[in-house]
């Protein structure tokens, strides 16, 4: 649009906020010919903080940042909002069982839905950071019936990210010569990196094999990737926080200016693709075109192998969606 865009962001004063906000303001996510208005977000007791992340903000002396808004409302930080990035949320403490994650930061989605149902534009681009991913946005649409199912998305970007960086660091060539990896399922521990339909520049032959075979990726890479944030929680005692920024970028950037043909991953509505049980947010191949729109990459090839990772991730999504509604049943 010829105005600013208007970006809300939920968790502004965290980890992921601080690592995002300078790839919007520096036009990683629009471009560098448009204006960003920024509506953050935090709870009353991050407001301190928030201001000093303000500050450092207005110091930035950012050309297209527009107007910054930072608020404990969250009605007034959706009001009018393009896009709705929601990264705030508690971290799952250790010992913690999924569901008292899904209790507790259910209720943040549950009122945020609401929130945006009466407050945002039906246009609104809505993407759940804050874990458990898929299942908040499952959680989040049903309290904000009036947003259209395809308006509401989950990062599973980060998990992509990893395998195209992993795929490439394997085969000695560079990430952008990477194309079709898929992450299907839940941004979780049983989420399924499939490189079985992936293609590499300089290679000709399958790229599962190139890679060392199904042995290799059923002992070594998807575990990897199924563990890497719990590697780098161990490795930095926080968890991933640049990358977290940079993939939530990259699923923005890719969903309203188009992906240009390339295959990524977003968790969005199954509407039954691939044998996947309706209703739960799920992470598929997706190719965006400008303007929003998205539509699931139709007809990849599924093996075995494949289809019982994809069922056991789709699986843990049904229970997680039959344990969220029980809370409100
Ligand atoms: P931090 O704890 O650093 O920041 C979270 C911020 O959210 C805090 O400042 C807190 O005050 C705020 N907050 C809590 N409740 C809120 C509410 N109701 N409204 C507004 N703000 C609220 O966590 P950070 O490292 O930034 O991670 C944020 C979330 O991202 C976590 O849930 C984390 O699990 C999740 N992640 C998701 C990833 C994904 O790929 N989907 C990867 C990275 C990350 O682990």
């Amino acid at each position: 649009p010829d105005r600013p865009i208007r970006v809300a962001i939920t968790g502004a004063a965290g980890q992921i906020g601080y690592a995002l906000l300078p790839l919007i303001c520096t036009g990683r996510m629009f471009g560098m010919s448009q204006k960003v208005s920024l509506h953050l977000l935090e709870i009353t007791p991050a407001l301190t903080a928030l201001s000093g992340v303000v500050m450092e903000l207005e110091d930035c002396a950012f050309p297209i940042l527009d107007s910054i808004l930072a608020t404990d409302d969250p009605a007034e930080c959706f009001k009018d909002v393009d896009v709705a990035m929601l990264v705030g949320s508690f971290p799952r403490k250790a010992g913690m069982e999924r569901k008292e994650l899904l209790s507790k930061n259910g209720a943040i989605f549950h009122g945020q839905g609401e929130i945006l149902e009466a407050v945002a534009s039906k246009d609104v681009k809505i993407v759940i950071v804050g874990n458990p991913a898929n299942t908040n946005a499952l959680i989040l649409s049903y309290f904000a019936k009036g947003i259209p199912v395809q308006n509401i998305s989950a990062l599973t970007r980060l998990d992509h990210n990893r395998t195209v960086g992993l795929v490439a660091k394997k085969l000695g060539t560079s990430v952008a010569n990477v194309e079709g990896v898929v992450i299907w399922g839940n941004h979780s521990s049983t989420q399924y990196p499939d490189v079985s339909n992936a293609k590499v520049k300089g290679f000709s032959q399958s790229i599962v094999e190139a890679m060392g075979g199904v042995e290799y990726l059923e002992e070594a890479m998807i575990p990897h990737i199924q563990g890497r944030g719990a590697s780098i929680i161990a490795a930095r005692k926080l968890s991933s926080a640049m990358s977290a920024a940079n993939a939530a970028c990259d699923h923005v950037r890719d969903w309203l200016l188009g992906s240009n043909g390339r295959i990524v991953s977003m968790a969005v509505h199954s509407s039954g693709e691939y044998d996947i049980p309706k209703g739960i947010w799920y992470s598929f191949p997706v190719q965006c075109s400008r303007g929003g729109k998205f539509t699931i990459v139709q007809g990849l090839n599924v093996s075995d192998f494949s289809r019982a990772r994809m069922d056991a991730t789709a699986k843990e999504l049904t229970e997680e969606r039959e344990a969220a509604l029980s809370l409100y049943q």
